[in-house]
């Protein structure tokens, strides 16, 4: 019922299968509407790739540098505004750009994600995630920072984690539902990094030129969708052909 692909399923292919049963059990004697599909995992064979850039129309807002209220023998006593990383060709890293309404596809990565505590910032600033999947947090600095994520929407704690000393790290998992997580460090309030969590894996975080790229997508139409903290959200549609690379080109207006 799962696929019609005929291949066997796989171990995490079993778990999606028995969490959405469990998923519509529960709504069903909540008597709910129908029950939301999860994310299947399937085999992707001659899928297609979305390769693409993110420029920003208009001139980034020059930030003002950062001041640095605590731990500036360390830190510095200021750094500078990271919010619009702006390429010689107006390509705009640190946006997160995803498929929307994907329901089956590739597993998640298995690599845990990577937030680093390095020069009294996160790095990554912004990336994307899968629901439930483990984040590695360490620190290469010698100040005591603290690791904090909340739900960007509800400010509920997701957890609180401190990094008493360089080359500390600590491995945790993220939250089981689709969200926008913020991430502070209590230290030092000028820190912020961004986490998306999707049900699926088909995200990508543009680089410092402004490009991504976007693998083993099952051929369709889909709607692109990129997101970034300050310039926000645009939308296009996409077409991937079996085996073949399509380019996308999206916007997004300096605010
Ligand atoms: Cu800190």
């Amino acid at each position: 019922m799962l696929n019609g692909s005929g291949a066997p399923l796989g171990r995490r292919r079993r778990f999606v299968a028995s969490a959405g049963i469990a998923v519509a059990a529960l709504v069903g004697s909540l008597g709910m509407g129908p029950a939301l599909a999860a994310y299947e995992v399937v085999t992707v064979t001659n899928g297609g790739t979305i390769d693409g850039v993110v420029t920003l129309s208009g001139a980034a807002p020059a930030g003002a540098p950062i001041k640095v209220t605590k731990n500036q023998d360390y830190c510095g006593q200021t750094i500078p505004d990271p919010v619009y990383a702006v390429d010689g060709s107006g390509g705009l890293a640190n946006v997160i750009v995803y498929l929307k309404d994907i329901a089956k596809g590739k597993a998640a990565p298995t690599e845990p994600l990577s937030l680093v505590n390095t020069k009294c910032m996160f790095s990554p600033r912004v990336q994307g995630a899968m629901v439930s999947e483990q984040v590695k947090i360490s620190s290469e600095d010698t100040v005591l920072h603290n690791t904090h994520p909340q739900n960007a929407e509800t400010n509920a704690t997701i957890f609180n984690v401190a990094l008493p000393f360089k080359g500390f790290s600590v491995t945790k998992p993220l939250p089981s539902m689709p969200m926008m997580i913020k991430v502070k460090c209590d230290a030092h309030e000028w820190m912020h990094a961004w986490i998306m969590e999707l049900d699926h894996p088909y995200y990508a975080t543009t680089g410092a030129d402004g490009h991504f790229s976007i693998k083993d997508i099952p051929p369709g139409s889909y709607t692109l969708a990129v997101w970034h903290e300050a310039a926000g959200e645009n939308t296009v549609p996409v077409t991937v052909a079996a085996g073949q690379t399509a380019k996308s080109k999206i916007t997004l207006a300096a605010k």
